[in-house]
């Protein structure tokens, strides 16, 4: 099949959004702190290739996805930058990752031995160390698990160009948890740094640390959300250091439109029950495409108005409740701007009950991606 699109449904993506955010943040940082752009689950949502581009542009140095599957479609798309995996990637690939100049994140002995039994390379490979300073997720906690580590690791096999670390509370207002990993990272860091005797990248923020600036950035962040034009919380989005740029947008167009009775019901279950002569108009997007169930009774725009969704979210329908009749075809926009109004991934995951970041990824391939302003003219 050839790429047309067919349906009448579409996400944006502003690239020049993206460029501006890496621009902001730059702005603020020290120069010599790099920005690596974390472009894991396919660019949360946003496309993968599409963004490292446009942040490499920007002047980012480095890609950070959290798989090897994401990393190699990055290089095979030709892009030449440094890419870190951040995920656990299982030893008898790592041959893989090197061939593809991929740099893993490695923090176990027992992944050194598997590897120097099952590799048949002899480019070294390009590792960074990960410390698990309170995430509770991946990494060396301990100091004798970093000494069991060090005395297993082969600087003639394995050559280690980094170390990092990964804050579970950096976008909250109170600090003292922050403030308990990075000394928790510092000493660890420190017997790293006596056996390693290289240079290594050391970088722990990730958009809230950069955003706050809360402690020393060491060489980099990696920036995630913020990127994106997305704030890491509530509480960044208040104090935030400057006004970021969202850069996706999701619209569509009524499909159908018809004038109900009173007490006539929409969609299944009959949750919803018109109270009066309603226009009502039809939506040809649906769970199917992201937009969970749990978006019944929140808000689309048209007409540069706020609407409600009503009745329950099928599969790959849903409905609205119009102020009048608009014609087939009238954009309807989920996420973005319509005339003055907007509305924002923050406010849609406070409807959900969830973070930005969850609807960003949850929007399905089977929306097409639409980028705008490839090129950079800014
Ligand atoms: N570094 C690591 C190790 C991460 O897991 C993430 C995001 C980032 C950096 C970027 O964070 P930011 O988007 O807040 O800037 N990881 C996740 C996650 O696993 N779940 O939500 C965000």
């Amino acid at each position: 099949m050839k790429s047309v699109k067919y349906r009448p449904a579409q996400i944006e993506i502003d690239l020049s959004a993206i460029r501006k955010n890496i621009h902001s943040l730059q702005a603020t940082l020290e120069p010599q702190t790099d920005i690596i752009a974390v472009v894991k689950a396919n660019g949360y949502g946003h496309g993968d290739v599409q963004v490292a581009r446009a942040a490499l542009e920007a002047g980012a140095t480095g890609l950070a996805v959290a798989l090897l599957e994401e990393a190699i479609k990055l290089r095979e798309s030709g892009i030449a930058a440094p890419i870190l995996v951040m995920g656990w990637v299982a030893p008898e690939f790592a041959d893989i990752a090197n061939e593809y100049g991929i740099t893993l994140t490695v923090f176990q002995a027992s992944w050194l031995e598997s590897y120097y039994q099952l590799s048949n390379s002899t480019a070294k490979l390009p590792i960074h160390i990960k410390l698990d300073t309170g995430m509770g997720r991946i990494g060396i906690r301990e100091e004798s698990e970093l000494n069991d580590f060090l005395g297993k690791l082969d600087q003639s096999r394995i050559n280690v160009t980094g170390v990092y670390t990964h804050f579970a509370t950096a976008d909250e207002e109170d600090t003292d948890y922050y403030e308990f990993q990075v000394s928790r990272f510092e000493p660890l860091l420190e017997i790293i740094k006596q056996s390693v005797k290289q240079d290594l990248t050391i970088h722990i923020g990730n958009s809230a640390v950069s955003l706050r600036h809360l402690n020393h950035l060491y060489h980099a962040v990696r920036f995630g959300i913020g990127m994106y034009g997305l704030y890491p919380s509530t509480y960044l989005k208040e104090n935030r250091p400057f006004d970021l740029v969202p850069a996706l947008s999701l619209k569509t167009q009524l499909s159908h439109v018809k004038r109900v009775n009173p007490g006539e019901s929409i969609s299944y279950g009959t949750t919803y029950k018109a109270e009066k002569h309603e226009w009502i108009g039809t939506i040809p997007i649906g769970y199917g495409d992201g937009i969970q169930r749990r978006w019944q009774n929140f808000e689309v725009l048209i007409d540069g108005k706020r609407m409600p969704l009503v009745g329950r979210i099928c599969m790959d329908q849903c409905m609205v409740r119009l102020d009048q009749a608009y014609p087939i075809g009238t954009e309807v926009t989920f996420i973005g701007q319509q005339g003055k109004e907007s509305i924002y991934l923050e406010e849609i995951a406070t409807h959900l009950d969830t973070i930005n970041y969850e609807v960003a990824c949850l929007l399905t391939d089977r929306l097409p991606r639409m980028y705008l302003n490839e090129k950079a003219t800014e």
